[in-house]
């Protein structure tokens, strides 16, 4: 009775001594929030004191981390010592403690174990780690574990990040403006740094610490030279000191004509020795600025960027003399492979492969290569790009987009969780069966030691971050997988709504099962049936599959669907780009019949006819039409299990959700109508028996404009 009373009281100051807040979002997956009687008085069992030696800022870091936490899970703060006692959290490293027990061989720098254990009679909770980041790590292990109501007894946990570098990429402008953002503008606050530092920048390193992400480019790939300026630079630095102890480094992506634009250099050819030298000064100002500098990501010679290329060099000329430049001080440099000409009228799909493969064996041992996880770009499915695999003489790092550009923007509940794991888990044959991409990235298949995944951030100043409730799971799926690519997406969406809702079953079970059939809802609405690219121009905002008149080809829709009286799709197969033969012999033989070719690839591959039979026996624009129309139906499906939620979720996050839900619902609606309404066009087919006529006929969708739709300039 006495100790209820205590806990009600502890409770009750809790919840004063904190100004009362709505939940809007802010605490991404670490609101803490007050776990009940039974679990709370178990979890104060765990934690009822915090035993640590070292005093780093990491250190202090995951001790307030854990303070806070459980302070505001069971009302009951830990007491701080430095010898473990009955119920202690332990966080022990070799420099602080002597004598562990357990072994940290096999955790490097940045894992840890976390195991239950006897020290003289008294049960204790050891966190040990290599170093203070490994700590780190494993305190937000305990508190995930905490948070989703797992069992915090007989813990034998060991963890190690299979891939080295877990970077974010910001798109982020110097002004503020965030490309591909939707999430309001940018939380780099560029203007009032180095001086004002606000909490954002600490809780944004928090959040990424959690889910073990340790870089983040700082800039927009579609880099201005001006980020390399001194006063930029120090603008960095107070970044890189923000996030330092959270196990977080700065990376800047850079603009190739920096040289001439900052200081008038005549050239940027790579091969000029002036050029060189102009890189190495300013690598070593930044260094003396950011001695831990992670490196330099670069767009070259891609949609318009300057290159190497310029100069009749090539990338592999590019990216080793920037290498060079941040070699001495144990810097890296990240070429992307995002590349495509005006003036190569080869299938999209083949350029960056032909760029690059014959470069394998060519670059420094400190570049890596960066990949889109799709040969196109980004769109709700790609098969994997076909250079993984293709390239084992050079690290490849993968490049996800988190920002959901072609995914339904801010508000579609499309979790990208599947998505991420489709792409690891896809099978490239290089060396037999089961060399998966994840293989290629985490370096094993071909004996890399540099590894390394990038995610397109979808962060910006919106108080909830990434612009939904629901996006921030896509940014905490894509940190946890970066961590451990063999995780199943179901499993993260199951941490993630205990975590961010409750972890009441009633409310982890209908969310998951939203969430896992989301991104297959998407793809069925948007493009399904391998069916790519058909969003408007410029802002991707919705559909536009009759977009014809752009200057380069591959800007338009119709290049990608090609669909006319006959049939539609894309001829991937040697009668068409004979894109196939890029892949293992064991795929492109699969993909060379559509009757051997995954469906949910089909358009992708192939140019059919519209009566092609799929395997359900009916034809191929019959096929279409009942995904699209599944497509819808799950967005109202997701309507009706998110209504019959709103007893169990916060009102402000349910009505956030309602909300956005029925725009997707709209929206899908609209995918579909203009898209049947478009292809019928084409191919004066009538519609399967049951299916509903668009809403409008064609012109009234090609009329749709949104010239302030967000996250393009
Ligand atoms: O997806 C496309 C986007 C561009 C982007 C480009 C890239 C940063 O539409 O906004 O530019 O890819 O990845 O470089």
């Amino acid at each position: 009775m006495a100790r209820l009373f205590c806990y009600l009281t502890a409770m009750a100051l809790t919840i004063l001594a904190l100004p009362v807040r709505a939940e809007d979002g802010y605490d991404l997956w670490l609101r803490y929030a007050p776990a009940g009687q039974a679990r709370g008085a178990d979890i104060s069992a765990h934690a009822r004191a915090i035993s640590a030696r070292g005093d780093s800022a990491t250190m202090a870091s995951a001790k307030q981390e854990l303070q806070r936490a459980v302070t505001s899970m069971t009302g009951h703060a830990p007491a701080l010592t430095t010898e473990p006692a009955a119920g202690s959290l332990w966080l022990a490293t070799p420099g602080s403690t002597p004598a562990i027990p357990v072994p940290l061989k096999g955790l490097g720098a940045e894992g840890y174990a976390i195991r239950s254990i006897d020290r003289a009679g008294q049960p204790v909770t050891l966190i040990a780690a290599n170093s203070d980041i490994g700590i780190l790590h494993g305190v937000f292990h305990w508190l995930r574990l905490a948070q989703t109501g797992a069992s915090l007894d007989r813990l034998d946990i060991r963890s190690a990040p299979r891939i080295g570098l877990r970077l974010l990429n910001h798109w982020d402008n110097l002004d503020g403006t965030v490309e591909r953002g939707y999430a309001g503008q940018s939380i780099w606050d560029w203007w009032r740094l180095p001086d004002y530092k606000g909490p954002r920048y600490t809780d944004y390193a928090r959040a990424n610490a959690s889910i073990g992400i340790n870089g983040t480019v700082l800039n927009n790939v579609n880099a201005k030279a001006e980020s390399l300026s001194a006063p930029y630079i120090a603008k960095a630095a107070a970044l890189a000191d923000i996030f330092r102890p959270y196990g977080i480094k700065v990376y800047l992506s850079v603009k190739w004509t920096a040289p001439m634009e900052l200081d008038g250099l005549k050239t940027a050819d790579p091969l000029d020795p002036k050029v060189a030298a102009w890189w190495k000064a300013k690598a070593d100002e930044i260094y003396r600025a950011i001695p831990d500098f992670g490196g330099f990501l670069v767009k070259a010679n891609s949609e318009g960027q300057p290159g190497p290329q310029d100069y009749q060099r090539t990338h592999a000329d590019g990216a080793n003399m920037l290498a060079a430049a941040v070699k001495p001080h144990g810097g890296i440099v990240m070429w992307r492979a995002f590349v495509y000409a005006h003036d190569n009228p080869d299938d999209r799909a083949k350029q960056a492969y032909d760029d690059f493969k014959p470069l394998d064996g060519k670059f420094a041992d400190n570049v890596m290569v960066q990949v889109k996880n799709g040969a196109i770009d980004f769109q709700p499915r790609e098969p994997f790009h076909p250079l993984f695999g293709a390239m084992p003489k050079t690290p490849l790092m993968m490049e996800f987009q988190i920002t959901k550009e072609y995914l339904g923007q801010s508000t579609h509940l499309t979790y990208l969780g599947p998505l991420f794991e489709e792409t690891l888990d896809a099978d490239t044959y290089a060396k037999g069966t089961g060399s998966t991409v994840a293989k290629i990235i985490d370096g094993s298949l071909d004996g890399h030691r540099l590894t390394g995944i990038a995610g397109v951030a979808n962060i910006g100043i919106d108080r909830d971050w990434s612009g939904s409730i629901f996006n921030q799971a896509d940014w905490y799926a894509f940190g946890r997988l970066a961590w451990n690519p063999d995780l199943s997406a179901e499993a993260i969406a199951r941490e993630w709504t205990a975590m961010t809702f409750s972890p009441d079953p009633r409310v982890i079970d209908p969310v998951v099962a939203m969430m896992m059939g989301s991104r297959e809802a998407a793809v069925d609405y948007m493009t399904p049936l391998g069916l790519a690219h058909l969003m408007a121009t410029g802002h991707h905002y919705g559909p536009a599959p009759w977009v014809s008149e752009l200057a380069r080809p591959e800007w338009n829709p119709v290049y990608y669907h090609k669909a006319d009286a006959d049939g539609i799709g894309f001829d991937r197969t040697k009668s068409g780009s004979n894109a196939i033969s890029k892949y293992a012999p064991a795929i492109a033989r699969r993909l060379a019949d559509p009757a051997t070719t995954p469906e949910s690839e089909l358009l992708w591959f192939h140019h059919l006819p519209w009566d092609y039979r799929l395997k359900s026996g009916e034809t191929l624009w019959d096929g279409l039409v009942h995904r699209y129309d599944r497509g819808v139906a799950y967005v109202a499906d997701m309507q009706r299990t998110w209504e019959s939620l709103r007893p169990l979720v916060d009102p402000e996050r349910f009505a956030q959700t309602k909300a956005f839900l029925a725009i997707q619902h709209r929206e899908a609606q609209w995918w579909r109508d203009a898209s049947i309404a478009y292809f019928q066009s084409i191919n004066h087919l009538p519609l399967p028996a049951g299916a509903q006529a668009p809403a409008h006929d064609l012109n009234w969708y090609k009329a749709r404009s949104f010239p302030y739709a967000p996250g393009h300039n």
